[in-house]
């Protein structure tokens, strides 16, 4: 574990045109951010904990709404278990997401598991989306890290954006839903938008903007697609009033106590990285 702690806190070589192509088109998919021994590591102690706290278990996949059909979510791991909390609040992470949004010091918003089982008959997509839908804060710099626990080949559902959808603002209304995945797919259409959608090598990890449109595929290989992500926000941005029935509940669970205007600041919201 100290060989792995070390790495966590080393910085990785962000270059120039890394960032402007992250400003640009709302994404990045990085490689060797991670090392093979760092991701097996995780990917043991993470599927342990999400074994452990799954919510949809013997819950048949046919009887799911489109969101748990998707994936299953585990929210605030790092809470949970110390090992977690390294990768999670990792400075070498944290930097790369401050360099990216050129912002001068990153706070934890919430992390969570995504794992997305196998499903043959279900078509287990995650439609499109924005993240910032669900989120009540008042800045564009929110930024999440996306990072597969395994090699992920396209037949498992790697995530797939829409490049410099960031500038568009049709479909920032909608949740996750058959009614998303429809609208914005047509809209990102209409307006010729490029699709990055390909696989992931072990220890690749992409970042999105909130207000980048993404999805996956289904996971249609006998695999489970173990993801992890962190989602981090800028230091010191506040909340915004709230817009939709999920601000308050966001609100309730990743910045208890606050209030439309104060600064995103709570005991679950830990300075990750600070120049
Ligand atoms: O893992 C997925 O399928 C969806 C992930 C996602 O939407 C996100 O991390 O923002």
């Amino acid at each position: 574990m100290s060989n792995i702690n070390s790495k966590l806190r080393e910085s990785y070589s962000l270059t120039q045109d890394d960032i402007r192509y992250y400003q640009k088109n709302g994404f990045i998919k990085l490689k060797q951010v991670l090392d093979e021994e760092t991701l097996a590591y995780f990917n043991e102690e993470i599927t342990k904990v999400v074994i452990e706290k799954n919510p949809l278990l013997g819950k048949p996949i046919e009887e799911r709404n489109v969101f748990e059909q998707a994936f299953i979510q585990i929210g605030n791991l790092w809470r949970t278990n110390d090992l977690i909390k390294k990768l999670v609040l990792s400075e070498r992470l944290g930097k790369i997401a401050a360099d990216l949004m050129q912002v001068e010091g990153v706070r934890l918003y919430h992390d969570q598991a995504l794992y997305k089982e196998p499903g043959k008959k279900v078509k287990n997509i995650t439609p499109w989306h924005a993240d910032q839908y669900y989120w009540p804060l008042d800045t564009d710099n929110t930024i999440t890290a996306w990072i597969p626990l395994q090699k992920t080949t396209p037949e498992m559902g790697p995530l797939a954006f829409s490049m410099e959808s960031q500038k568009h603002d049709f479909g920032r209304d909608l949740e996750i839903s058959d009614e998303s995945e429809a609208k914005i797919q047509k809209a990102l259409s209409d307006a010729n938008l490029e699709l990055v959608d390909e696989g992931f090598d072990a220890g690749e990890i992409s970042f999105h903007g909130g207000w980048t449109f993404h999805r996956a595929s289904a996971n249609v290989s006998n695999k489970v697609r173990a993801v992890m992500t962190i989602i981090y926000m800028e230091d010191g941005i506040r909340l915004s009033e709230f817009k939709n029935e999920a601000h308050p509940n966001d609100r309730d669970a990743f910045l208890p106590g606050l209030e439309p205007g104060d600064i995103a600041q709570t005991e679950l919201n830990p300075l990750i990285y600070k120049r």
